[in-house]
């Protein structure tokens, strides 16, 4: 694991932590009517930061439990029971982990799918280098063709990862770049590829069965593959995440998330319904627009990093 790379999560999840530790620290600190209050605060806290409403409901009603039973409890218990109850939210029936790239099944396909600038291209780098450093060839294929400036921005990545790169003209069927990729990758060896994609708005139809499209492709060129459907979502766009997921989820049958730019953002608590809610697995979490800025996210890791003080 990258070194530090909790430290940017915890970076990242900052402004959540500070949200929930000053309503913590009231409910603390107040009594009888205002305690009331402090709890509704609380509430209100963790839907602006995107935990969900049912989260949210289910987390304050577990505090004002406690609350009844221990009515002068230390910061650290109450931060305790939060821990508690997210976790618990967190662990809702989740498809197991998926295999990480095999021998058996080389070259294992990742496609890369989400909205305009969700932050597909700067995470399929970071998973480029990811395996790259893990002992993978890695190839990444263009299936971006919409833009001219979308292949350029991801040979630079490739090279940065050291990965190879197919890539066709601009305006050519994604389907055949993404083909073309996953063929070139069976014969030169590689056992990974990484494949990118255009942004789309999930409610537009046509661009959704080009993935589907993308996806069928894949899967003549060799068989078994996209071995993972990955969604990039982007964490500060919180709620509005899970209705994108929802709809990619029906056409592409996702098998995990890549939430980025979960830095700087006080909605990162949006893992809650991802995962409760679609029952969907959040693989990885970006962290920053460098390289190295990726995290396997972990429930454990992620709900210290909203939670711990100092
Ligand atoms: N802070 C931060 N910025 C990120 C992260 N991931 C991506 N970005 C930024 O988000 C912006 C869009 O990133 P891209 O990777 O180009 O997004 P995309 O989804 O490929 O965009 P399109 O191909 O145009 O749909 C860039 O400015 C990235 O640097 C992250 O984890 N943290
Ligand atoms: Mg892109």
């Amino acid at each position: 694991m990258v070194t530090g790379a909790f430290g940017r999560l915890r970076g990242g999840l900052r402004r959540t932590r500070e949200v929930l530790g000053r309503g913590l620290e009231r409910l603390r600190t107040t009594r009888g009517a205002e305690r009331e209050h402090a709890l509704e605060e609380l509430e209100q806290r963790l839907i602006e930061a995107d935990v969900g409403v049912e989260a949210a409901v289910i987390i304050r009603d577990r505090l004002e439990e406690y609350l009844r039973t221990s009515p002068g409890p230390s910061l650290e218990e109450l931060v305790g029971v939060i821990r508690k109850q997210l976790l618990d939210l967190m662990r809702a029936p989740v498809p197991p982990p998926l295999a990480e790239p095999e021998e058996r099944v080389a070259p294992y396909v990742v496609l890369i799918a989400g909205v305009n600038g969700s932050g597909k291209t700067t995470s399929l780098g970071k998973l480029a280098r990811h395996y790259a450093k893990e002992g993978h060839r890695v190839m990444v294929g263009a299936a971006d063709t919409f833009r001219a400036a979308a292949v350029e921005q991801l040979a630079i990545w490739a090279q940065r990862a050291g990965a190879d790169l197919v890539a066709q003209k601009p305006g050519a069927d994604p389907a055949s770049v993404a083909f073309d990729a996953v063929t070139a990758a069976k014969a030169r060896g590689h056992s990974v590829v990484l494949l990118d994609t255009a942004g789309r708005q999930h409610t537009k139809v046509n661009l959704m069965n080009e993935l589907a499209k993308i996806r069928r492709v894949v899967n003549k060129a060799h068989s078994g593959a996209p071995h993972e459907s990955l969604l990039v979502l982007d964490a500060t766009v919180g709620q509005n995440a899970v209705s994108q997921a929802r709809l990619f989820h029906e056409v592409l049958e996702l098998d995990g998330i890549f939430l980025a730019k979960v830095d700087g953002t006080a909605k990162g608590g949006v893992v809650v319904p991802i995962i409760r809610e679609l029952g969907l697995p959040v693989r990885w979490l970006g962290v920053g627009e460098g390289i190295d800025d990726i995290e396997p996210f972990s429930p454990e890791r992620f709900v210290e990093a909203m939670l711990a003080p100092q």
